[in-house]
């Protein structure tokens, strides 16, 4: 068995046994699942909201992270043509980085008239295109801006066009910047990441088509990059240059305007959505809430009441030894939502099996699940609740990585009134 299917496996295995202990009646793709207190019948408010979660993010719903005086999608259309920001007029140039000795033989450029146009890219996504999901978040924004399913090209298919022959260490791109190098938002990768997917991963594409659309400006389109274990800054929006380099070193915008862990790749934490602030007394309560799966995967999510302010040993500052209890992780959605036709995914879709359409495994890295809870009535007073996820390691967030920089994912707590 190849390692990448072991390790399927595993995972599929823990969480049929994470449900089975639930006790909840089937296994994976339960949405509509018997969510009650002890025991008791189904609690009506809790299904309710269940029922309103919706997966995918429509595409003008992502919250936006983005610079650029003019913002590129809002210059009047005529400028748009002009600079390639329209699918018709868009060109993508390829070239090598003239600052250090990388070896390029066919860089491809507007000035040769070999430049990559949005008509190339349709015509090598025909054979080439994927699709996988993937949520967008900044990595110093402390929620997800989005979850998309993207569909593009790799982008190693158009940097082979280029033929790059030597001294090619790393790939750095950016967009369309109104020609004003202060606006420049830039990204790189080590190159061997682009030509070459570790196990499970999804390729880094050229995106062209969010949610089954093409991308709007405002999501980053005509073209953007899309980075599939990364955080948001890796993912370039208004694509336009692509530059192989000999550079050994990261030279992101990020890496000195914002401090951030350039290499960082996505962790695990768990967010509420629906949690409401005050409740009656003596009656259940319902949460829900979403889990950005990071690279150590997603095995619980947990849920822990407190009175407010109540003391918690020093030494302990990840709560890591509280009575935290499970939430229940919902299966795939019968609708995905995110504006697609019906709520259906398309076919083709990377980690779901191609004749039930459903996901080969659950949850996926890199995009998110749904969980849900009941608590047991309490008494009036005041609370404070929190969410936390365990990886599929067993680590409890915000280990291993508690570090900000690398991505925000502190123990979210909310305040929480029960009436007399
Ligand atoms: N060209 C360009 N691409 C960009 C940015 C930008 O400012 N300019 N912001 C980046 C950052 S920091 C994030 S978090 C994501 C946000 O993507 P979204 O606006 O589609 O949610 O886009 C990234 N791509
Ligand atoms: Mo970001």
């Amino acid at each position: 068995m190849k390692r990448s299917d072991q390790r399927a496996e595993e995972h599929i295995e823990l969480s049929r046994r994470y449900f089975l202990s639930l006790g909840a009646a089937g296994t994976l793709g339960l949405v509509a699942s018997p969510l009650s207190a002890k025991g008791a019948a189904r609690d009506a408010a809790l299904e309710r909201l269940v029922g309103e979660l919706e997966y995918l993010t429509p595409p003008l719903e992502f919250r936006s992270v983005e610079r650029g005086k003019p913002l590129p999608y809002k210059l009047p259309l005529e400028k748009r043509r002009e600079v390639g920001l329209e699918r018709d007029t868009w060109k993508l140039e390829v070239i090598p980085d003239a600052e250090t000795p990388a070896a390029v033989n066919n860089p491809l450029t507007i000035e040769g008239g070999n430049a990559f146009t949005f008509a190339d890219l349709m015509e090598l996504g025909k054979q080439r295109a994927v699709r996988f999901l993937k949520i967008m978040t900044c990595n110093n924004i402390g929620r997800p801006l989005g979850m998309g399913l993207w569909e593009g090209v790799p982008l190693r298919d158009v940097i082979w066009r280029a033929q790059p022959v030597r001294r090619v260490r790393r790939v750095f791109y950016y967009g369309y910047h109104n020609d004003d190098p202060d606006q420049m938002f830039r990204s790189s990768l080590p190159i061997g990441r682009v030509l070459e997917d570790p196990p499970g991963w999804h390729p880094v594409i050229l995106a062209y088509k969010l949610n089954g659309d093409f991308i709007p400006g405002v999501r980053g389109g005509p073209v953007r990059v899309i980075v599939p274990e990364t955080y948001g800054f890796k993912s370039i929006k208004w694509l336009t240059h692509v530059v192989l380099t000999d550079l050994y070193h990261a030279n992101d915008t990020y890496a000195t305007e914002s401090a951030n862990d350039v290499d960082s790749i996505m962790k695990t934490f768990a967010r509420f959505l629906h949690r409401p602030e005050s409740v009656p007394a003596e009656k259940p309560i319902p949460l829900t809430g979403m889990a950005q799966v990071g690279m150590s995967g997603l095995e619980k999510v947990q849920y822990w009441l407190r009175p407010a302010g109540a003391e918690h040993p020093e030494d302990d500052p990840y709560f890591a030894r509280a009575p935290w209890k499970d939430a229940e992780i919902l299966g795939p959605p019968e609708n995905w939502g995110g504006g697609l036709p019906d709520g259906k995914l398309p076919v083709g879709v990377r980690g779901f099996d191609p004749k039930s359409r459903k996901p080969r495994i659950w949850p996926m890295r890199y995009a998110m699940a749904h969980w849900a809870a009941l608590l047991d009535p309490l008494p009036a007073g005041k609370y404070e609740v929190r969410c936390r996820t365990v990886d599929a390691n067993g680590i409890g967030q915000p280990m291993p990585r508690p570090f900000r920089k690398s991505g925000r994912n502190a123990i979210q707590v909310l305040p929480l009134k029960v009436e007399g």
